[in-house]
Protein backbone atom coordinates (compact mmCIF):
# COMPACT_ATOMS: atom_id res chain seq x y z
CA UNK A 1 0.00 0.00 0.00
CA UNK A 2 1.02 3.52 -0.75
CA UNK A 3 0.46 6.20 1.98
CA UNK A 4 0.96 9.72 1.68
CA UNK A 5 2.98 10.50 5.08
CA UNK A 6 3.07 14.10 4.39
CA UNK A 7 3.64 16.13 0.85
CA UNK A 8 6.66 14.48 -0.24
CA UNK A 9 7.04 11.98 1.72
CA UNK A 10 5.47 8.26 0.33
CA UNK A 11 5.53 4.90 2.92
CA UNK A 12 5.41 1.74 0.90
CA UNK A 13 4.10 -1.08 4.03
CA UNK A 14 6.29 -3.88 3.63
CA UNK A 15 7.16 -3.32 -0.04
CA UNK A 16 10.26 -5.35 0.48
CA UNK A 17 9.14 -7.86 3.14
CA UNK A 18 9.73 -10.10 0.36
CA UNK A 19 13.59 -8.98 -0.31
CA UNK A 20 14.07 -9.09 3.66
CA UNK A 21 16.21 -12.38 3.87
CA UNK A 22 18.29 -11.40 0.99
CA UNK A 23 18.82 -7.82 2.00
CA UNK A 24 20.16 -9.62 5.38
CA UNK A 25 22.11 -11.81 3.75
CA UNK A 26 23.81 -8.75 1.60
CA UNK A 27 23.91 -6.77 4.76
CA UNK A 28 26.30 -9.88 6.39
CA UNK A 29 28.26 -9.83 3.00
CA UNK A 30 29.25 -6.46 3.27
CA UNK A 31 29.76 -6.12 6.82
CA UNK A 32 32.63 -8.65 6.67
CA UNK A 33 34.34 -6.33 4.84
CA UNK A 34 33.31 -2.98 6.09
CA UNK A 35 32.48 -3.74 9.79
CA UNK A 36 29.96 -2.27 11.92
CA UNK A 37 31.12 1.06 14.12
CA UNK A 38 30.39 3.57 16.22
CA UNK A 39 31.36 6.71 14.56
CA UNK A 40 31.84 10.21 16.29
CA UNK A 41 30.22 13.32 15.63
CA UNK A 42 32.03 16.53 15.15
CA UNK A 43 31.41 18.21 18.57
CA UNK A 44 33.15 14.67 19.96
CA UNK A 45 29.80 12.43 21.26
CA UNK A 46 29.96 8.35 20.23
CA UNK A 47 27.09 7.80 18.08
CA UNK A 48 24.59 4.56 19.46
CA UNK A 49 23.53 3.69 15.91
CA UNK A 50 26.29 1.55 14.49
CA UNK A 51 26.86 2.09 10.80
CA UNK A 52 28.58 0.53 7.70
CA UNK A 53 28.14 1.73 3.98
CA UNK A 54 28.76 0.14 0.48
CA UNK A 55 28.39 1.99 -2.76
CA UNK A 56 30.75 4.60 -4.39
CA UNK A 57 30.42 7.01 -1.77
CA UNK A 58 29.88 6.13 2.14
CA UNK A 59 29.10 8.87 4.92
CA UNK A 60 31.15 9.38 7.36
CA UNK A 61 31.56 11.57 10.77
CA UNK A 62 34.33 12.19 12.91
CA UNK A 63 36.10 15.04 14.66
CA UNK A 64 36.90 17.23 11.20
CA UNK A 65 32.93 16.60 10.25
CA UNK A 66 29.75 14.93 8.20
CA UNK A 67 30.92 14.21 4.56
CA UNK A 68 30.74 11.60 1.91
CA UNK A 69 34.17 9.29 0.94
CA UNK A 70 34.97 6.78 -1.38
CA UNK A 71 37.33 5.17 1.18
CA UNK A 72 36.38 3.47 4.88
CA UNK A 73 38.35 5.17 7.25
CA UNK A 74 38.69 1.88 9.06
CA UNK A 75 40.31 -0.34 6.39
CA UNK A 76 41.47 2.52 3.86
CA UNK A 77 39.78 0.99 1.14
CA UNK A 78 37.16 1.76 -1.14
CA UNK A 79 33.62 1.25 0.31
CA UNK A 80 31.92 -2.26 -0.72
CA UNK A 81 30.13 -2.35 -3.94
CA UNK A 82 26.20 -2.26 -3.59
CA UNK A 83 24.89 -5.47 -3.95
CA UNK A 84 22.45 -5.59 -6.38
CA UNK A 85 19.36 -6.74 -4.30
CA UNK A 86 19.90 -3.21 -2.94
CA UNK A 87 20.04 -1.44 -5.91
CA UNK A 88 16.80 -3.12 -7.37
CA UNK A 89 14.80 -2.44 -4.30
CA UNK A 90 16.07 1.27 -4.13
CA UNK A 91 14.80 2.00 -8.12
CA UNK A 92 11.78 -0.33 -7.78
CA UNK A 93 11.00 1.74 -4.69
CA UNK A 94 11.20 5.04 -5.84
CA UNK A 95 9.95 4.51 -9.49
CA UNK A 96 6.41 3.13 -7.18
CA UNK A 97 6.91 6.60 -5.35
CA UNK A 98 7.27 8.54 -8.63
CA UNK A 99 11.31 9.08 -9.04
CA UNK A 100 11.74 7.05 -12.12
CA UNK A 101 15.81 7.05 -12.76
CA UNK A 102 16.69 7.07 -9.13
CA UNK A 103 20.60 5.76 -9.49
CA UNK A 104 21.91 5.34 -6.11
CA UNK A 105 25.39 5.95 -5.14
CA UNK A 106 25.76 5.78 -1.54
CA UNK A 107 24.05 3.64 1.05
CA UNK A 108 24.12 3.99 4.48
CA UNK A 109 23.64 0.72 6.63
CA UNK A 110 22.02 2.09 9.97
CA UNK A 111 22.32 -0.59 13.13
CA UNK A 112 19.99 0.10 16.42
CA UNK A 113 20.57 -1.85 18.98
CA UNK A 114 18.44 -1.48 22.04
CA UNK A 115 18.69 1.67 23.67
CA UNK A 116 19.83 3.36 20.23
CA UNK A 117 18.62 6.74 18.75
CA UNK A 118 18.86 9.31 16.16
CA UNK A 119 18.53 12.86 17.68
CA UNK A 120 16.70 15.28 15.24
CA UNK A 121 18.90 16.39 12.11
CA UNK A 122 18.23 17.24 8.66
CA UNK A 123 19.86 14.94 5.88
CA UNK A 124 21.46 17.57 3.78
CA UNK A 125 25.66 16.89 3.08
CA UNK A 126 24.14 15.97 -0.23
CA UNK A 127 24.39 17.81 -3.88
CA UNK A 128 21.35 17.95 -5.47
CA UNK A 129 18.29 17.81 -2.75
CA UNK A 130 15.88 17.14 -6.03
CA UNK A 131 16.70 13.56 -5.32
CA UNK A 132 15.03 11.72 -3.33
CA UNK A 133 16.21 9.60 -0.35
CA UNK A 134 15.07 5.56 -0.36
CA UNK A 135 14.77 4.06 3.09
CA UNK A 136 14.35 0.48 4.39
CA UNK A 137 13.03 -0.83 7.71
CA UNK A 138 14.33 -4.21 8.25
CA UNK A 139 13.72 -6.09 11.75
CA UNK A 140 12.77 -4.22 15.20
CA UNK A 141 9.69 -1.90 14.64
CA UNK A 142 10.53 1.88 15.57
CA UNK A 143 9.02 5.62 15.85
CA UNK A 144 9.76 7.56 13.56
CA UNK A 145 9.96 11.31 14.13
CA UNK A 146 8.87 13.37 11.39
CA UNK A 147 9.32 17.60 12.01
CA UNK A 148 8.83 20.28 9.77
CA UNK A 149 11.96 22.67 8.39
CA UNK A 150 12.57 24.45 11.44
CA UNK A 151 14.40 22.57 14.47
CA UNK A 152 11.62 23.82 16.14
CA UNK A 153 8.75 22.31 14.32
CA UNK A 154 6.59 19.76 16.30
CA UNK A 155 7.46 16.32 14.83
CA UNK A 156 4.73 13.91 14.24
CA UNK A 157 5.37 10.35 15.15
CA UNK A 158 4.93 7.42 12.94
CA UNK A 159 5.57 3.89 13.56
CA UNK A 160 7.69 1.96 11.19
CA UNK A 161 8.36 -1.97 10.90
CA UNK A 162 9.73 -4.72 9.10
CA UNK A 163 9.69 -4.60 5.68
CA UNK A 164 8.18 -0.75 5.30
CA UNK A 165 10.10 1.06 2.71
CA UNK A 166 9.59 5.34 2.60
CA UNK A 167 10.75 7.62 -0.28
CA UNK A 168 11.77 10.78 0.81
CA UNK A 169 11.75 13.78 -1.77
CA UNK A 170 10.53 17.01 -2.78
CA UNK A 171 9.14 18.88 0.09
CA UNK A 172 10.00 16.27 2.70
CA UNK A 173 13.55 15.82 1.34
CA UNK A 174 14.90 18.69 3.66
CA UNK A 175 12.56 18.14 6.88
CA UNK A 176 14.12 17.40 10.20
CA UNK A 177 14.08 13.90 11.28
CA UNK A 178 14.95 11.07 13.84
CA UNK A 179 14.61 7.54 15.58
CA UNK A 180 13.19 7.27 19.07
CA UNK A 181 15.34 5.44 21.71
CA UNK A 182 14.78 0.99 19.98
CA UNK A 183 12.83 -1.00 22.73
CA UNK A 184 14.75 -4.24 23.59
CA UNK A 185 12.46 -7.06 21.29
CA UNK A 186 13.33 -10.34 19.45
CA UNK A 187 12.86 -10.50 15.92
CA UNK A 188 12.56 -13.69 13.63
CA UNK A 189 15.46 -12.04 11.39
CA UNK A 190 17.00 -9.88 12.89
CA UNK A 191 17.32 -11.05 16.63
CA UNK A 192 17.60 -7.97 18.92
CA UNK A 193 18.03 -5.17 15.75
CA UNK A 194 16.64 -2.78 13.88
CA UNK A 195 18.52 -2.32 10.37
CA UNK A 196 18.47 0.75 8.23
CA UNK A 197 19.50 0.87 5.02
CA UNK A 198 19.33 4.74 3.41
CA UNK A 199 20.01 5.17 -0.12
CA UNK A 200 21.12 8.41 -1.37
CA UNK A 201 22.33 10.09 -4.63
CA UNK A 202 25.24 11.96 -2.78
CA UNK A 203 27.03 13.26 -5.68
C1 LIG B 1 16.72 5.68 9.95
N1 LIG B 1 18.11 7.34 8.95
O1 LIG B 1 15.62 5.19 10.20
C2 LIG B 1 16.75 6.97 9.15
C3 LIG B 1 16.06 6.75 7.84
C4 LIG B 1 19.93 8.89 8.56
C5 LIG B 1 18.52 8.62 8.95
O2 LIG B 1 17.79 9.56 9.20
O3 LIG B 1 20.24 10.06 8.30
O4 LIG B 1 20.71 7.93 8.50
S1 LIG B 1 16.24 8.07 6.60
C6 LIG B 1 14.99 9.22 7.06
C7 LIG B 1 14.85 10.52 6.27
C8 LIG B 1 15.73 10.90 5.28
C9 LIG B 1 15.53 12.08 4.58
C10 LIG B 1 14.47 12.92 4.84
C11 LIG B 1 13.62 12.55 5.86
C12 LIG B 1 13.79 11.37 6.57
N2 LIG B 1 12.53 13.38 6.19
O5 LIG B 1 12.19 14.32 5.46
O6 LIG B 1 11.91 13.15 7.25
O7 LIG B 1 17.80 5.17 10.33
FE1 LIG C 1 18.59 11.37 8.35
Amino acid sequence: TRENLMEGAMVLRQFALADAGQLLNDIQQVTVQAPFRQMKTPGGHTMSVAMSCCGVLGWVTDSRGYRYQSEDPVSGRPWPAMPESFCKLARDAATAAGFAGFEPDACLINRYQPGAKMGLHQDKDERDFSQPIVSVSIGLPVAFQFGGLKRNDRPVRVPLTHGDVVVWGGAARLRYHGVLTLKAGGHPLTGPYRYNLTFRRAC
